[in-house]
């Protein structure tokens, strides 16, 4: 399975991923854990990606697409993988095309998470991570709808549409299904 998460800040695409990859035994690469891990760590990538987070804005692409070239090219991804934030805007799903392309592969689907925006800006607000304060969450929601969002039309017949308001179990058996169901 190759498969891309996609879905406005807070939606719980990480919380996701983390069961998913367990589920489906493909490893969970996710862009904003290797940044934060970068961050962690004051490499010079981490130190550049920093200023772009707390402002709530993407971190560039070109720093972006090499990072995911090089997990990509790890040997536990050569079998599947569950991307978790990447690509955020059309530029960096072309890239991801060609990337794949490369080695003769296409996604298998991208998971949309549908969730109401009052609901996004109250886990946000209580998970409390250094970029979610309101401001920078109020500039996260637009850069989704203005830059990520139409990543969908990108994909179109390869999306998956689920509704990932409820428990965590019950949005990952629906995730389970929809996948069951498209293949
Ligand atoms: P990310 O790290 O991708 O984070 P996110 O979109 O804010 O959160 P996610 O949807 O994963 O929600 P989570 O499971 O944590 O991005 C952070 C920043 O990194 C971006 O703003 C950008 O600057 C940069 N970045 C990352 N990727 C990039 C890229 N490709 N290009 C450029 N820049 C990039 O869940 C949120 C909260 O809800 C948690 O507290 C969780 O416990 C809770 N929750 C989850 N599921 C729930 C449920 N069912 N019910 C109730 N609460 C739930």
């Amino acid at each position: 399975m190759r498969l891309v998460l996609v879905g406005p800040p807070g939606a719980g695409k990480g919380t996701q991923a983390a069961v998913l990859s367990e589920k489906l035994g493909v490893p969970h690469i996710s862009t904003g854990d290797l940044f934060r891990a970068n961050i962690g760590n004051s490499t010079p990538l981490g130190q550049k990606a920093k200023s772009y987070m707390d402002a709530g804005e993407l971190v560039p692409d070109e720093v972006t697409n090499e990072m995911v070239r090089d997990r990509l090219s790890d040997e536990d991804a050569a079998q599947g993988f569950l991307l978790d934030g990447y690509p955020r805007n059309t530029s960096q799903a072309e890239v991801l095309t060609g990337i794949l392309g490369e080695k003769h592969l296409e996604l298998t689907a991208v998971v949309q998470f549908d969730v109401p925006e009052e609901e996004l800006v109250k886990r946000m607000l209580a998970r409390g991570r250094s970029d979610d304060t309101e401001d920078v969450i109020r500039r996260r929601l637009a850069v989704y709808h203005e830059e990520t969002e139409p990543i969908l039309g990108y994909y179109q017949d390869k999306v998956i549409k689920i509704d990932a308001l409820g428990s965590i179990e019950e949005i990952t058996g629906r995730a389970l299904e929809a996948l069951r169901s498209h293949q």
